[in-house]
């Protein structure tokens, strides 16, 4: 589509937005009141500047569903995705919802190539996580055959591709290394002795050196995917044949970059954080979301034709949020559960290793150990299963004697990441 009829079409589209945000979601209008603004103000699409922000707070804010814009028996999906403490954020999809990410999915996965011929292998976490969903839902419609294989059980994964002849993967990038040292501890060449074409790496954000590390490990052709679910999940922005920037469907998002600390928009090829309001939702729209995700857009056309604009890989985040095998955390989700804890004294640190392996280190408080190490062997436990639960990840915990470790001045810092993604 050429450029000046895309955004005639997201202008139409973010008026219609903003009309049933004001109509139906008390959050919007009182947002919209406070500037003064009314759906008919919205006349050109450099007026998206003028509409109100969202941020992760505000949905934890109306949590569970105070920016539906539907009624009880009109909506088909709930997906959820972890805030800083206690309550996650909840996030509707009206059965035109699931089709159209199923859509835009499959959109992605056409223009890498992928056809009805292709045997996928859906290596990510299927459940209140968009990762295996919308993409299952995509690849379905693209008529692929869909393995729902999830995470984890390696042997199990090989045992997969080798009968069925997988030819494409949907994995994490710590996953897909992971992976590759599986396959070479069995003596297994993915060349010679599978099936692979294609992966389509993402949900953490990996460097180009993994990219092609995993290129080389596994024998395929690795392509950068990007979503948040706040924004459907996978299917938002995605790499075409040149895998060089992944194209953000302008159709379905209006995409701003700002400077996080004043808000105000950047020229392309700045870099800053990239804020996306939804335009084709029916569910639950959302204008200006604050992804938190550092980036920027590459200014350039593609020499593939395609007029959406691409945007660089994700170069880091404003907030501290930390993804551990394709899992958002928050420090403070680990912090809330530790300081519940009587025997936990004041101070912990969160390591990350390795391939994603998480080591908490932990002080007792003055008064926390009797001498008996039966005492510390449950109060580990009791820290392992509690976080298990809140994080869905399982760390290993060091208990260590108060006072020893590093006291910062200023800003702590809880978490050391030593990974190499
Ligand atoms: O991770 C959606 C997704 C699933 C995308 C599968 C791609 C593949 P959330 O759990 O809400 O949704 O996490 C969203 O993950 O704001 C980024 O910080 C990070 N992220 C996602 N994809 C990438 C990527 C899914 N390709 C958060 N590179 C986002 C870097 C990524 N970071």
């Amino acid at each position: 589509m050429e450029r000046s009829a895309l955004e005639q079409l997201q202008l139409k589209r973010l008026q219609a937005t903003v009309r049933r945000l004001a109509k139906c979601v008390p959050f919007y209008q009182q947002k919209l009141a406070e500037r003064g603004i009314k759906p008919g103000d919205i006349k050109s699409l450099a007026d998206v500047r003028r509409l109100p922000f969202t941020t992760s707070a505000d949905l934890r804010a109306t949590y569970p569903k105070g920016m539906v814009t539907l009624k009880d028996g009109q909506l088909s999906r709930l997906h959820t995705s972890s805030g800083t403490t206690g309550k996650p954020k909840a996030l509707f999809f009206s059965r035109k919802d699931v089709d159209n990410a199923a859509e835009l999915m499959a959109r992605c996965l056409t223009m890498a190539g992928v056809t009805h011929l292709d045997v996928f292998q859906n290596m990510m976490t299927y459940g209140l996580f968009t990762g295996a969903l919308v993409m299952h839902y995509g690849a379905e419609k693209v008529g692929c055959l869909v393995i729902p294989s999830g995470p984890g059980n390696t042997e199990k994964q090989l045992l997969l591709m080798q009968d069925f002849r997988s030819t494409a993967l949907h994995i994490t990038p710590s996953y897909a290394l992971y992976f590759a040292g599986y396959l070479e501890s069995k003596g297994i060449d993915p060349r010679r002795d599978l099936a692979l074409s294609k992966a389509f790496v993402g949900a953490e954000p990996y460097t180009e050196e993994t990219r092609r590390k995993i290129e080389t490990l596994l024998g395929v052709d690795v392509y950068n995917s990007y979503g948040l679910s706040e924004m459907n999940g996978p299917g938002v922005a995605f790499e075409c044949e040149h895998k060089h920037g992944m194209h953000l469907w302008e159709d379905n998002f209006i995409l701003e970059i700002i400077d996080p600390h004043t808000g105000e928009p950047l020229a392309d090829g700045a870099r800053g954080e990239l804020v996306l309001t939804t335009l084709c939702r029916e569910a639950m729209p959302i204008l200006r979301y604050r992804t938190r995700d550092i980036t920027s857009v590459i200014p350039e056309p593609c020499p593939c034709g395609r007029t959406h604009r691409r945007l660089n890989r994700i170069a880091g985040r404003t907030d501290d949020m930390l993804i551990v095998r394709g899992v958002n955390i928050y420090p403070q989700q680990i912090e809330q559960i530790l300081m519940s804890l009587p025997q936990v004294g004041r101070n912990y640190l969160i390591l990350l290793d390795g391939l994603d392996e998480m080591t908490v280190k932990v002080e007792l408080a003055e008064a926390g150990f009797d001498g008996q190490v039966e005492h510390l062997v449950s109060l580990q436990n009791e820290i392992v299963s509690r976080l298990r639960a809140e994080i869905l990840t399982k760390p290993k915990i060091d208990l260590v004697p108060p006072g020893t470790l590093p006291v910062s001045e200023g800003k702590a810092r809880r978490v050391i990441d030593n990974r190499k993604l």
